[in-house]
């Protein structure tokens, strides 16, 4: 479906503005006979939005979306969804919070703001995640407003920056509340410097229960208005987050599609990074390199400061310094993951830098290749059903397999000391959920049981410091983990959406050793 044809559905669409759209979008209509490069990039030279669009950006995104992989349909259901869930949820208890009956409510979801690293200069721009997951929009400092009434008619209006040629001419261009009704789909769409006056309207003309999370708002000024507007009509604040990350956390099928887009990219990467390793580079050169080739796949960013640490360095969990050289001995952990159009993936992969690992590497290395299978195995069954068994199960295996290397005593052959053992030895959590944010919906407890659209890592390691005196020498100082990415798909089916980084010990061996031969022949 061309762009213009959805536009036009929009319901709240004014005719200036569908006649401004026109114009703009005129060039897509063309593109079919845009054959030479040269009228393509013509094409791209029209006015541009506040951020990219199919027509802008014809190579990441497709005609009938809004941003690469999802419709402006599919960011309409979230907003319907997330106010009719709310609506239902207070209704089991007569819709009354504080002592106050009514079916309207209102959310409120502010974008994230600019931040600086010092004056003037900018850190790249990351927009808030619940914002981008209800708006699809990517400007800083807007606000998200939507209410449903007792009818359950849901309506969203969105503030933006106004339009602004002196800011437009530093900082690029700008939306604009006008065009913002057709591009997002809302019901109406106003300058910023209306916030506070429309919504004490709207407040005191619908009573709401109001939904907002003070915490995860960025902008200062919305939360002042929002306090402001509380107060003056006496209306309590609740909270929103379980009801947003509940939606977050189960992926529809465009998600899915994200999720395993992004996994990929950093799948790929990994692996070209891990054939190309060698001893005397700088474990900061490969994080370059992972960065390079995720973006060269059009990633957006790495999506966390990855982890690079040769040697006893993997064996500090944190590890972002990535200042050391590889030694040919050493064992390389990287845990790195990208920023897909909003999606991230989590990938850590351990490697011998000369392409082959001593034998006390061999062992603890197949040790959680086992361990790591064993969990995945135990996906959805008995030990296995929510995140928190899984990393239960973990504890105790990890326990019981390093019992029969001889790093745990024979003596302690009860559950509770396996797992207490096995936790000595890798102290962090097997499991978090993953999407939009790399620790995704923090609030939905580890506890609960898992279903279809959810994405999860699963990661064991072992971390022997140099300081622990009771393991044989030639164990200590090595630190191991292999994490992947998993998707329960709609088929109620475990998907490794990151099965293509390599990870099998005699691959990985035959991956790195190529390396060595093409540098030996060069
Ligand atoms: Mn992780």
């Amino acid at each position: 479906m061309f762009a213009l044809t959805r536009l036009a559905r929009c319901s709240a669409i004014r005719r200036r503005s569908l006649a401004e759209i026109s114009t703009y979008l005129q060039p897509q209509r063309c593109r079919s006979q845009a054959s030479s490069t040269k009228a393509r990039l013509n094409e791209l030279d029209g006015p541009r939005l506040g951020q990219p669009t199919s027509v802008s950006h014809p190579h990441l995104i497709q005609p009938h979306e809004l941003v690469p992989g999802l419709t402006l349909d599919e960011f309409q259901q979230r907003r319907s969804k997330l106010m009719h869930k709310i609506q239902s949820y207070a209704s089991t208890f007569g819709d009354n919070y504080n002592g106050r009956s009514t079916k309207n409510h209102m959310v409120i979801v502010g974008a994230a703001s600019k931040k600086y690293m010092s004056g003037k200069i900018p850190f790249v721009f990351r927009q808030n995640s619940d914002f981008y997951y209800l708006t699809g929009c990517l400007e800083p400092d807007s606000i998200l407003v939507m209410t449903i009434d007792q009818g359950a008619k849901v309506e969203s209006m969105l503030f933006m920056r106004p339009k602004d040629a002196h800011a437009e001419l530093w900082d690029g261009p700008r939306t604009g509340p006008e065009l913002s009704v057709p591009l997002f789909g809302v019901t109406e769409a106003h300058d910023l410097g209306q916030f506070e006056t429309i919504l004490g309207k709207l407040v005191s003309g619908l009573q709401p229960h109001f939904w907002f999370d003070m915490k995860s708002c960025d902008l200062q000024h919305v939360r002042e208005g929002v306090i402001k507007t509380s107060s003056t009509e006496n209306i309590q604040l609740l909270p929103v987050h379980t009801f947003l990350e509940g939606l977050r956390l189960l992926k529809s099928p465009a998600e899915m599609e994200l999720m395993r887009r992004t996994c990929s990219i950093a799948a790929q990467s990994i692996n070209e990074v891990m054939a190309e390793t060698r001893p005397g580079q700088s474990e900061h050169h490969l994080f370059a390199s992972v960065d390079y080739k995720c973006r060269q796949r059009n990633a957006s960013y790495l999506a966390y400061p990855p982890v690079v640490a040769a040697g006893r360095n993997a064996t500090i969990i944190h590890y972002v310094d990535n200042s050391q050289l590889l030694r040919p001995q050493d064992l390389v952990l990287m845990d790195a993951g990208c920023e897909y159009a909003g999606y991230t993936s989590d990938i850590t992969r351990t490697w011998p830098a000369s392409g082959n690992f001593t034998a006390p590497q061999r062992t603890l290395y197949d040790m959680v290749s086992v361990l790591q299978s064993d969990i995945i195995q135990l996906i959805g069954r008995m030990g296995g059903e929510t995140l928190d068994q899984l990393f239960q199960s973990t504890c105790y295996r990890l326990g019981k397999y390093l019992q029969e290397i001889g790093l745990v005593p024979k003596e302690a052959d009860d559950y509770k000391t396996l797992v207490s053992q096995g936790y000595r030895f890798c102290p962090h959590h097997v499991s978090h959920y993953l999407g939009m944010d790399v620790h995704d919906t923090p609030n939905v407890p580890r506890s609960r049981a898992l279903e279809p659209g959810m994405v999860f890592t699963v990661e064991p390691g072992i971390y022997i410091g140099q300081e622990c005196t009771d393991v044989p020498p030639e164990f200590r100082g090595i630190g191991i983990r292999i994490e992947d990415d998993l998707l329960i798909n709609k088929d109620s089916a475990v998907e490794v959406l990151t099965a293509e980084c390599i990870k099998e010990r005699r691959s990985l061996e035959q991956l790195c050793q190529q390396a060595e031969a093409a540098t030996d022949s060069a």
